[in-house]
This record gives C-alpha cells, structure tokens and sequence, in this order.
C-alpha cells in the first residue's frame, strides 16, 4: 500500500473534486473550472503535504482540509478577469532594473486613498513599480502601532478611506505598472477584533484562536525560552487579561494578540483574511513578523520549523486561490535565519537586512571588511527569488549580522553592537548620526536605532551646527547608490528621497510618545519635499541625486538581471561588487570614508578592472591600468563589454 504524500494527496484530491466540481457546476465561470482542476493535479499534493504535517494528527484535519480547497476554489472562480489578468503576468517584474520600490503611510504620505492616487505621478517620476503602502485596515482608536493591530480585515480605517477607494487605487497603480503589496498581519490580531471580543465574551471557540494560560505553569515550557520583543513597554511576551482570568499571549504590543496555528481553524480563518487582500489588490503579500507564528514549548518560539510550513501552507493555498501573487517575508532575524525563508515554495521576495545592518556598520566605521564578509556568502538567491534592499522602513535598525561574519574578521560582535548604538543614537564623540534609541533593555544594554536616512546620515547635525553638508549627502547618496546597484529591488521610504529629517513631535503625542520609530514617520508635507525644485537646497541635491541615479539604473539590464559577486577586500574602505549579464559587466567600487582613496594598477585588477571603462556616474571612461582615484563617499559604476 503507497502511503507517500504525492499518492494521498492525489486520492484525497479524488474525494473532494466531486464537492467542488457540484458546488461551482452552474457558476457564472464554471468554464474556469477545468484549468482550475488542471491546477490542482499539479499543485495540490503541496498544500496537502503542508496541511497533513501541521494538522494531520488532529480528529477532524480532512473537514479543515476540504475547507481550505474550497475556499481556494471559490478564490478562483469568483475573481474578476481584469486583476487577475494582471496578477497572473509572468514574475519577470521582480527582477527586473525597472523595478523601484517605494514604501509609506498612505496618511503621512497623502492624507487619504483619494489623495494618494493623485500623487501617482510622483511615483513614475521617481520610477515606482512596487508600492508597499502601511496597513490600512479598520484599528482601535489611540495607540494601534501604526495599523499593526488590526480589528477587521475586511474594513478600512474611515481616515484613510473605503474598500471602493482601496479597489481604484489599485487599479489605477495597475494602470501605471505599479504593484501593490499590502501587509498580512498573520501573527497576531488587535484585542478589540471581532474574534478576540468573543474570546473575552466567552466562547469557547474564539478562545481556541488566541494563546490563554490560566494556570502558570502552563506558560513555563514557553515562558522561560523566550526574549523580549519590546522589552521598553514590558518584560515578557503575556498579558494578564482580566475578563479571561487569564495570561495571553502578546509578543509584540499588550493589545497585539498572538493568533495560535495549533488550531487548524486559524489556518482557515486567515486563508479567507489574506484573500480580502488579493482582492483589493495586492500582488505581492508582505507576511509580517512571520517569524513568530509558530510556538513550541522549551523553544524560543522564533524561525521554528512550522513557522515555514505554515509559510509554504499559505504559499501553496495562494498559488491555487490566486496564482501570481507573491509572498514577501519580513524576518528581521539572523541572516542563516532570514534566507530558510526565501524560495519559490515558500517567500520568493524577502527584505535583506543583513545588507542593510551592513551598510550602516561600514558607514559609522569607515572600514568594510565586514561588509564584505557578511555579505560575500549571502548575497547569491534561488532562481525566481529577489532581496528588497533598503536602507531605512518604517521600523528600527536592528544589528542583524551574523556574529560568526563579526568574529570572522576579528570583530566581537557584542561590543561591536553597543557601539554601532552609541554611534547611532549620536552618543560616541564624533558621531554624525542623530538617532534615537528603540526598545533599550535595562538588562541586557541592548537597543534598536530609530530616525531618517539624512538625520542618520549627518544632515540634520550639519544643518544644525551650520556646517558644511556636504559630507552628509554625498553619505546619502552612496548609501542610495549601492541599494540601486545591488541585486534586487531597491526600497526608498518615501521622504527619505528628498532627505527628509528627524520630527520629534512624536514626543508630544500621547499615542506615540513611548514609540521611538515614530521619529521617522513623517508627514510629507513636513519633509521639505517642496524644496526639491530650489536649486542647491539640501533636498534638491538628495532628490535629483537620486533621480539621477534611478535613471542609470533603469537604463542597463546589467542592474537588473545580472548576478552579482562581491569582490575581495583591496582597501580598507572599500567595497565593490561586480554584475554580470549578457556579455556586459558592471563593477561598482565604493569608498565609505571621507578620506580619498587610491587603488593602484594592482588592487584594480584584484577587481577584475584592467583597461578601460565607463562610469556611468561621471559619464566618461576611465583607465583602471592607470589606477583609480575616488573622493570622499565617491562610487563610480563601470561598465565594461
Ligand atoms: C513588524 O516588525 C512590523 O514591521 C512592525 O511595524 C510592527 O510593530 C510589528 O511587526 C508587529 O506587527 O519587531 O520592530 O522580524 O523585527 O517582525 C519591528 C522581527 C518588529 C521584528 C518584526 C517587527
């Protein structure tokens, strides 16, 4: 008797066919039914195999097992041709030098949803084709972190506007080959969502969705693993609720509570949650703090096992429900953790923070060796997989490198992290960042860094001091440059491209106040944005900087395409990377210090330059046999045949 995955699947696919083919047989689309079925002989033995390791052994797994397919199915016969259309187009965009990522609040960035489609235009100037906008969804009134506490899917928060308005603006993206990714907030839901209130009500039922330990030493097998997530607001990842006579589980805010995928209910219930998304629009799905979903007792709880099958579950019902879309993890862990997210199965974008943490740390240090080390063996993806590289969210800047990188060049890394956070948070003499600490732990001396690209950059205390800012933009630029040169898609957070500052209003906010990452959320209106057309002005030179920068970028496959090798180390602070692509190779050579770097005949063609070749920056050819010169913060772009 076969008991492999692929034979149950297909002889469970047998049994439940009958129920869907009989319940869509007189559908308005019912002729999408045979190309679903097709699908399904292809991709169901995925979602099964998924579904039977994380609910196999529970009693009623094939009633939850038929709920998921036909919920899939109605996915797909319900969807209007026009979105799924697009949505189904071929995943080249993902790849490709066109693509520019711009991420923000549709409030600090436009006002409303009626507001931001007018600003369209903004985002094809700049080059836009994936639009990240921050939840938007129906919250509790008062401190929501920043929408990340979620009451209803289905509903929108009535400032930001209606599901009507979400559908055009979509649409009109699509018009403009822009791709919308929203957030599924999977982990956890507000307090005050519809299940959580029948949870405190008393059913039974919704209590099974959340995490409640009545008796403490139920929570001990978990409890003594974990770490504290946002350890300034508490200690420990629980909240005593009172209406529940119980303790539940919150890794996050006190009112973000964890959803439990023990229960194959959750599974379902969010399978319908993210379709409300795919149905307003989204084609790429941002899988927030996915890390955390999975609990296990005497585990931390973080990057566990199941956490990727639930990932490659929900992949698996997507690619049935609504085929084209794209999951896109958000694990700000440890680089070996953060790539176990990242394949076609599971999330085939993923932010790269090691990259980000990285730039930063050469930056602040002047040197790049472990730049270059953290990122020589981690830079390389599966094919049909992309990194978003971005250099500021609207999240801190957590010291995300990998320790073994940090002792590999003779860095210890716990020093090395209070450093980078006395660096940031200006406190190191010499500084020329102005960041504020996030989540400091009294216990531990840990913290995360908030603030702007340009105030962490050196433009604020510049513009403060009165001095020259010219060190500070050009520091803005290069930071910018390597994410556009990069493979992947590079992220801008909107305002951070006409070098937008700090705001410390957010101190006078009682919402806000205790939530240090609200110093770089910002109005646009308060960025300066205006300035970006008076000549000179500091936002004039970061904004067409870019811009121009952009334009390069789009202008050569090579950027696009091309893999990308990170060179050896010639100069301590340099970092060069080379791409290739159809013949073309690119070699970007970046001096992250103020101090004038020369490369002689040698160390060029340590980095593979040996004649000539153009930088695209300066627009002119340069002979590599001659030796290279680069000014303060200079990058150059060369591109040879
Ligand atoms: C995410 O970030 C969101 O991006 C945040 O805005 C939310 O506050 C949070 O989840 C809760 O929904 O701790 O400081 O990967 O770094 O998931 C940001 C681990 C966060 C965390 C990340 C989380």
């Amino acid at each position: 008797f076969d008991q492999s995955v692929s034979h149950c699947a297909a002889i469970a696919l047998e049994r439940l066919w009958p129920t869907v083919a009989k319940r869509y047989a007189r559908h308005k689309n019912r002729h999408r039914l045979p190309v679903f079925q097709q699908a399904l002989q292809q991709d169901f033995a995925q979602l099964y195999s998924c579904l039977v390791d994380l609910y196999g052994a529970q009693w009623d797994f094939y009633f939850h097992l038929e709920q998921t397919l036909v919920k899939a199915a109605q996915a797909w016969m319900d969807a209007s041709e026009d979105h799924r259309v697009y949505q189904a187009e071929h995943n080249d965009w993902l790849q490709s030098e066109q693509t520019i990522g711009a991420t923000g609040y549709v409030d600090l960035f436009a006002g409303n949803l009626r507001k931001l489609q007018s600003q369209i235009p903004y985002l094809t100037d700049l080059g836009v084709g994936y639009l990240h906008l921050m939840p938007f969804f129906d919250v509790p009134e008062g401190d929501n972190d920043g929408g990340y506490a979620i009451k209803d899917y289905g509903k929108l928060n009535p400032r930001i506007g209606t599901l009507a308005q979400l559908k055009s603006v979509a649409a009109a993206l699509h018009d403009n080959k822009i791709r919308l990714v929203l957030d599924f907030v999977f982990n956890h839901t507000s307090d005050q969502h519809q299940w959580a209130l029948l949870a405190k009500a008393g059913d039974v039922r919704y209590q099974a969705y959340y995490w409640l330990f009545r008796d403490p030493a139920d929570k001990a097998p978990y409890s003594r693993y974990l770490r504290d997530i946002f350890p300034d607001k508490r200690a420990g990842c629980f909240t005593w609720n009172e209406e529940l006579q119980a303790e539940v589980w919150t890794t996050f805010n006190d009112y973000q509570w964890d959803l439990n995928y023990q229960n194959p209910e959750v599974y379902t219930a969010m399978c319908s949650e993210m379709l409300k998304l795919v149905d307003a629009g989204a084609d790429v799905i941002r899988l927030d703090a996915l890390a955390f979903t999975w609990k296990q007792p005497e585990s931390n709880c973080e990057n566990l096992p199941n956490a990727h099958r639930l990932i490659q579950a929900f992949n698996a019902f997507l690619r049935l429900a609504a085929p084209g879309v794209v999951l896109k993890s958000e694990a700000i862990v440890a680089p070996d953790e953060v790539v176990k997210y990242i394949s076609a199965d599971e999330c085939p974008v993923s932010y790269n923070p090691n990259l980000m943490a990285l730039m930063w740390e050469a930056l602040a240090t002047r040197q790049t060796k472990l730049l270059i080390a953290g990122t020589q063996a981690r830079s390389g993806l599966p094919a049909d997989t992309v990194w978003v590289n971005y250099l500021r969210c609207h999240d801190d800047i957590g010291w995300a490198f990998a320790d073994a990188d940090a002792w590999s060049v003779g860095i210890n890394p716990q020093d090395h992290r209070y450093f980078l956070n006395q660096f940031y948070t200006g406190q190191f003499p010499g500084t020329f960042a102005a960041g504020v600490p996030f989540q400091a732990d009294p216990n531990t001396g840990d913290c995360r860094i908030s603030g702007t690209l340009a105030s962490l950059c050196g433009l604020e205390q510049a513009l403060l001091t009165g001095s020259s800012t010219d060190h500070a933009i050009k520091r803005i630029l290069l930071m910018h440059g390597i994410v556009l040169a990069f493979k992947g898609i590079p992220l801008i957070y909107l305002g951070d491209e006409v070098g937008m500052l700090n705001d410390y209003s957010y101190r006078a906010d009682p919402n806000h106040h205790n939530d240090s990452r609200w110093v770089h959320r910002v109005r646009f209106a308060n960025t300066g944005a205006d300035q970006r057309s008076v000549n000179n002005s500091p936002q004039n030179q970061v904004f067409t900087g870019l811009v121009n920068l952009i334009e390069l970028r789009r202008s050569h496959p090579v950027f696009g395409f091309g893999d990308v090798v990170v060179l050896p180390s010639v100069a301590e602070s340099v970092f060069a990377f080379s791409r290739t692509y159809q013949g073309q190779t690119l070699v970007v050579v970046a001096n992250f210090s103020e101090h004038r770097c020369h490369l002689d005949a040698n160390q060029c063609l340590r980095l593979g330059l040996a004649g000539q070749a153009n930088d695209l920056l300066l627009d002119q050819p340069l002979t590599a046999s001659e030796g290279l010169e680069l000014a303060a913060f200079q990058q150059l772009w060369l591109l040879g045949g």
